[in-house]
């Protein structure tokens, strides 16, 4: 278990045994829906992959039953995987790791109602989108228009999550100030520095969807500027990719050196990258707008350094990822340059999953950079290359991690036993090739100009390809979804079994893998290093975040609101 650290003060009660048992429950709750939303959309994937091999099987009357359109699938996996499957799982996991961490009493009524307007938040959003009413994809760019009904729930959906971010922000500020002169616990750091960036990032989300898409879809106004939206969508939508990022990395950090027999590098470093993720995650929205007109290049320029900068504390995260699970290996006899490679406990599926998760993010990260690069995005903007990229990113590097996160949480919240360890090695690696595979297809298919979101194997559509020399990376995209399927029932199968299995253990029999650091912080702030002492005050740093984002986000969106368009919406499908 964690190192339960003393609640000294009277005034704030650490944890009892009866919240305790409510704490874990709710974090059931949160990965136990987080992972049912991904299995519906993850059953719609492979029929993506199909698309992208040249095959359609939409025109199937037994599927026409079920979704419209491509478009309505298309919808349906991105909300489910990106935005509904990410939020759940994140919201429980950086409720329940400081809380351990920190060794205090959150307010169990006001966890519960927040998990409980989340929930409804979604079933309010899914209503529109089962009913083919909100086909606008996960992006929901105006001028398509849903129903606003689906505004409202994913408003709802999101407004939960900034609850929870302030539920965790609040619980370490109690501890703060019962524990002068402390450091932050690095889990604990790791948490709400996270939490911090998403309350920045959010911003942008909510002044859209409020103020512009929810009177708009009412019928309040006579039009919404698409370009506006599509910039405070950005101001959020790019930090969201770290704000599913770094509960991996907390596991990355914290956890994975434990389970490969290690220990964490360095404290300190672990800390200076969530301090970056902090400051710079969210004034680079606009790589995602190289191609929007009546943006200043400049401003785009700016964007595109501060995105090269973004990159660097996951540089710093390669560092130390590497030398613990170094560390881990030599510990357990490992030799050579390379070597060592091999004494890893390959057998532990947790551990493959995030090694693999690992493997595939050096090429989602070095695909990221070409994306940012205005030099290439225009080669890369808007094709297959781009699904291609963000499936080894959010779909691997994210997914396939808290995959491997749910082989220890699981028992350590419900005490069952895994089912299968040996089925639950082979998801693992089955995950892994299927992304890298389809990863492969459809980023080679970008190169030849294929487009992204495009029902390509539509007969009508078909003959704009013929002249390509696609017919391998299109075999490939295809096989992908056939082998991504396989590893999707194989993990299903153990999830499922394993949470219809009797308790068989006390759930503290699986401890939170916590690890020990090479180089710690030092328990209080005096003795602490430098770099320690100056990561310490997030909240100043979240404050330089907002400053920075102002910068250079202001002179981008005031013409906007200068030159406000009112354009009607439109419904494609
Ligand atoms: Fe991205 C588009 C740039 C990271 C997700 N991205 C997307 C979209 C998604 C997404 C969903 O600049 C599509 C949005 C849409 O629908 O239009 N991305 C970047 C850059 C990074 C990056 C510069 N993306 C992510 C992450 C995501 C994600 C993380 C989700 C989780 N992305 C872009 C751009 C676009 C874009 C443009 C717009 C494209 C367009 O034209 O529309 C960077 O943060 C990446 C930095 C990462 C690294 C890698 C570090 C490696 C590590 C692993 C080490 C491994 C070890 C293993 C140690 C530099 C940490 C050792 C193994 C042993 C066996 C020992
Ligand atoms: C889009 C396949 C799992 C998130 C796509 C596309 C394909 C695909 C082919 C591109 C569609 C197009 O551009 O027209 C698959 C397969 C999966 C899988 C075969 C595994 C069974 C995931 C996971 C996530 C994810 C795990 C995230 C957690 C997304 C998102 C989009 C997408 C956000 C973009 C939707 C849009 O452009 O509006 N998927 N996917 N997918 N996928 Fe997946
Ligand atoms: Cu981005």
């Amino acid at each position: 278990a964690l190192p339960s650290r003393p609640a000294s003060s009277p005034a704030l009660p650490g944890l009892d045994s009866a919240t305790l048992t409510s704490l874990k429950k709710l974090t059931q709750y949160y990965a136990v829906t987080a992972f049912l939303a991904l299995m519906i959309g993850v059953l719609l994937g492979p029929l993506q992959a199909l698309n992208y091999g040249g095959i359609n099987v939409y025109d199937y009357p037994l599927l026409k039953v079920l979704i419209r359109s491509y478009y309505q699938g298309l919808t349906l996996h991105g909300v489910l995987n990106a935005l509904v499957f990410t939020q759940f799982f994140i919201s429980g996991w950086m409720l329940y790791l400081p809380a351990r961490d920190l060794n205090v009493r959150p307010n169990m009524r006001f966890a519960w109602f927040t998990y409980l307007t989340m929930t409804a938040g979604l079933l309010t959003a899914a209503v529109p989108l089962l009913m083919n009413d909100a086909t606008v994809l996960y992006t929901f760019y105006p001028p398509l228009e849903g129903s606003p009904v689906f505004y409202i729930g994913a408003a709802v959906m999101v407004a939960a999550s900034l609850l929870v971010a302030g539920q965790v922000v609040w619980l370490w500020l109690a501890w703060k100030r019962a524990h002068p002169g402390r450091v932050t616990p690095v889990v604990t750091y790791m948490s709400v520095a996270t939490w911090l960036m998403w309350i920045v990032a959010a911003l942008g989300l909510v002044a859209e969807v409020v103020f512009m898409l929810i009177p708009w879809s009412l019928g309040l106004t006579r039009g919404v500027d698409p370009l506006l939206a599509r910039t405070l969508f950005w101001w959020t939508g790019h930090p969201i990719v770290y704000f599913w990022l770094l509960p991996a990395y907390i596991s990355w950090y914290a956890f994975l050196p434990r389970q490969a027999g290690g220990r964490m590098a360095s404290e300190g470093l672990t800390r200076l990258a969530f301090a970056m993720f902090l400051v710079f995650s969210v004034p680079v929205g606009l790589h995602h707008q190289y191609a929007d007109p009546n943006v200043q290049n400049s401003w785009k320029v700016i964007h595109m350094f501060l995105t090269f900068l973004v990159a660097v504390p996951s540089l710093l995260t390669a560092f130390s990822a590497a030398a613990s699970l170094e560390d881990a290996a030599r510990a357990q006899g490992g030799r050579g340059l390379i070597g060592w490679v091999r004494r890893l406990p390959w057998r532990n599926a947790g551990m493959t999953a995030q090694v693999l998760a690992m493997v595939s993010f050096i090429f989602g990260g070095a695909g990221g950079i070409v994306n940012a690069s205005m030099a290439f995005a225009p080669v890369v903007h808007n094709t297959a290359w781009i699904p291609g990229h963000f499936h080894i990113t959010v779909g691997t590097a994210t997914t396939l991690t808290f995959m491997g996160v749910m082989f220890w949480l699981v028992p350590h919240l419900t005490g069952k036993r895994l089912f299968s360890p040996r089925l639950a090695l082979a998801s693992v690696w089955w995950w892994f090739g299927g992304m890298m595979l389809f990863a492969l297809g459809m980023h080679w298919q970008g190169l030849a100009g294929v487009p992204r979101r495009a029902q390509v194997s539509a007969s009508a559509q078909q003959a704009a390809y013929d002249g390509m020399n696609i017919a391998l990376p299109k075999l490939l995209t295809a096989l992908s979804g056939g082998v991504l399927f396989v590893a999707a029932i194989l993990f299903y199968t153990v999830l499922i079994r394993t949470l219809l299995s009797p308790r068989q253990d006390d759930p503290e029999s699986t401890p939170i893998p916590t690890s020990e650091a090479i180089s710690p912080a030092g328990p209080t702030l005096r003795e602490a290093s430098l770099l320690v002492r100056r990561t310490e005050p997030l909240l100043a740093l979240t404050f330089a975040a907002l400053v920075l984002v102002i910068l250079v986000y202001g002179p981008v969106i005031a013409p906007m609101l200068a030159n406000y368009q009112f354009i009607p919406g439109q419904r494609l499908w």
